[in-house]
């Protein structure tokens, strides 16, 4: 064989290759695109929700097909628990909840089905814990622009939230 095919086959179905792809900080597990198509069709049938406010929304925009992540707090302002059970992005076509968690001095991130929103109370999902991971852009996005992000709740409600494009070294709102 031709040591040049030889090796270009090789790196094309690498791992390592496959994971900078995605980022080193971003080997998460992926869900069928049925999931995605289910829940677009719960977007569309959803209601706004009145209880829940979501705020200081923004994104940690990272360069090219590198995965960004949203960061928000959801505020249960009603008199009953909800859960943030699905996420939308005006200009992602993959768009994932996620949380980070941390163990013997690794941290790794995966999907999470149900964010619980107690009555009265905030959550904050930021650096480090839960986010939105957003990935497949479907437009070019700069700094300083804007997204909206739509949050799904166990009710079948939904909120519609306006989150800025920020630097990746921004560590907070
Ligand atoms: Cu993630």
């Amino acid at each position: 064989m031709n040591q040049w095919i030889f090796l270009a086959a090789t790196l094309a179905f690498s791992p390592a290759v496959l994971a900078q792809h995605h980022g080193a900080a971003h080997q998460h597990d992926h869900q069928s695109g049925a999931h995605h198509s289910t829940a677009t069709a719960q977007f569309d049938k959803a209601s706004l929700n009145t209880q829940v406010h979501v705020e200081k929304c923004w994104v940690r925009l990272l360069p090219g097909t590198v995965p960004s992540a949203a960061y928000f707090t959801v505020h249960n302002q009603g008199q009953q628990d909800t859960a943030v059970i699905a996420a939308r992005s005006s200009a992602h076509a993959d768009v994932m909840v996620h949380e980070t968690t941390h163990k013997d001095g690794m941290s790794h991130m995966g999907h999470t089905a149900s964010v619980a929103i107690p009555a009265g109370t905030a959550v904050g999902f930021e650096p480090g814990g839960l986010h939105v991971m957003l990935e497949q852009a479907t437009q070019p996005l700069q700094q300083g622009g804007t997204i909206q992000l739509e949050l799904l709740y166990a009710d079948h409600t939904k909120t519609v939230t306006t989150c800025e494009l920020r630097s990746p070294k921004t560590q907070s709102y």
